[in-house]
């Protein structure tokens, strides 16, 4: 077998701000939809982790910040002292297994159902725009319902919300969070303007719509130091629906990212074309122009195998690569990785929902 350490630095150890990597090989963020209602996590996720706790880091799948950030049913939260009990399980076992672990703070926006909502409530966006799809609840897949636009009084709230979360991940023994701006979720829904059609200090000019997510990750910087945020864009991805990304890719992420630079956040993470699904971009627009516009870590993400991150890594265009599917059914992915060992293709099936079968089951240090 080859031993792929040779050919890269991608298997050795690097450090993010102050977040150790033991090597440049990430779990991405991956929904798995084994939670009960409460959202907590316990021994069958703190298992999952740990098996995984060869990537160099992990990002947590995306945690809800709330009950009102909620928009899929079997994802687990970060606002309850359960929950918070629940991820130090997690956060233990992944230490113990020698990895480090971040949280990625969520907040669906208008990406939920009405079923999904405190007393049945209208999910709340930017503007009163239904997305188009289905999410998941206890019934099954449902329509997503027509949100509200918040008033502008609200929106302090909603920071505060990622403040306690950010908090609670703290509480919770994570080594640092990753605030979620990606993927049509709220932060996302107020950067475009296919989704934010709002006239006050968050709508209209880019600035505007950036607001949100800089206030927040300003909020999440507060409680754990620059050094140990991330921040994860995904400038085209279209949503379920798929509602179009903003009318000006460029202006708009280019304008964010720079504005991210005053931070100094432990690194800027981006799904790389369409979420699990193609690296195309539309026509104008160059990713790897606005990764760079970024001073700190990149992790690229999406649809990667390890010659592309070996190429691009030699290119110097990323810092990190970041794979999510592979590490389902693949723990040991690094492992594999490194050596050149086969990997195992995990079945749709076994993404979402269920128990332990095809979660903690998959071929774990055997090649
Ligand atoms: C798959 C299913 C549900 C949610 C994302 C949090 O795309 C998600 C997600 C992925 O960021």
């Amino acid at each position: 077998m080859t031993d792929n350490s040779t050919r890269t630095d991608l298997f050795s150890p690097a450090r993010f701000g102050a977040i150790e990597l033991s090597n440049r090989i990430v779990m991405a963020p991956v929904t798995r939809s084994r939670y009960d209602e409460d959202g907590v996590p316990n021994e069958l996720h703190a298992t999952y982790y740990a098996q995984r706790a060869g990537a160099g880091l992990i990002i947590g799948e995306a945690t809800n910040i709330s009950a009102q950030g909620r928009g899929y049913a079997a994802t687990p939260g970060i606002w309850s002292d359960e929950q918070v009990a629940g991820w130090k399980k997690v956060t233990d076992a992944v230490h113990a297994a020698g990895g480090t672990i971040v949280s990625q703070l969520w907040h669906v926006g208008r990406f939920s159902s009405a079923q999904l909502q405190p007393d049945g409530q209208a999910p709340v966006a930017p503007s009163a725009i239904a997305a188009e799809g289905n999410t998941y609840t206890v019934d099954g897949f449902v329509p997503v319902s027509m949100p509200r636009a918040q008033e502008t009084e609200e929106i302090a709230g909603v920071i505060q919300q990622y403040k306690i979360a950010a908090m609670n991940a703290l509480r919770a023994g994570f080594d640092g969070v990753e605030v979620h701006a990606a993927n049509s979720y709220l932060l996302d829904q107020f950067l475009r303007d296919s989704t934010n059609h709002r006239t006050d200090r968050y709508g209209g000019s880019i600035e505007n719509r950036a607001r949100l997510t800089l206030e927040v990750t300003e909020a999440v910087v507060d409680i754990w130091g620059s050094d140990k945020v991330g921040i994860r864009l995904s400038p085209v991805t279209p949503d379920a629906g798929n509602t179009p990304p903003d009318s000006n890719v460029m202006a708009m992420y280019g304008y964010l990212i720079k504005q991210l630079n005053r931070f100094g956040l432990a690194y800027l993470h981006v799904v790389e074309g369409a979420t699990a699904t193609s690296r195309e971009v539309p026509a104008g627009v160059d990713l790897d122009a606005l990764s760079g516009l970024f001073d700190g870590p990149f992790i690229g993400n999406n649809n990667y195998d390890l010659e592309m991150a070996i190429k691009r890594r030699a290119q110097g265009k990323i810092d990190a690569v970041a794979f999510g599917r592979l590490f389902i059914g693949n723990p040991d992915l690094v492992e594999r990785l490194r050596r050149g060992a086969a990997l195992t293709v995990a079945p749709r099936e076994s993404y979402y929902g269920g128990g332990a079968k095809g979660y903690i089951d998959w071929p774990n240090g055997s090649y």
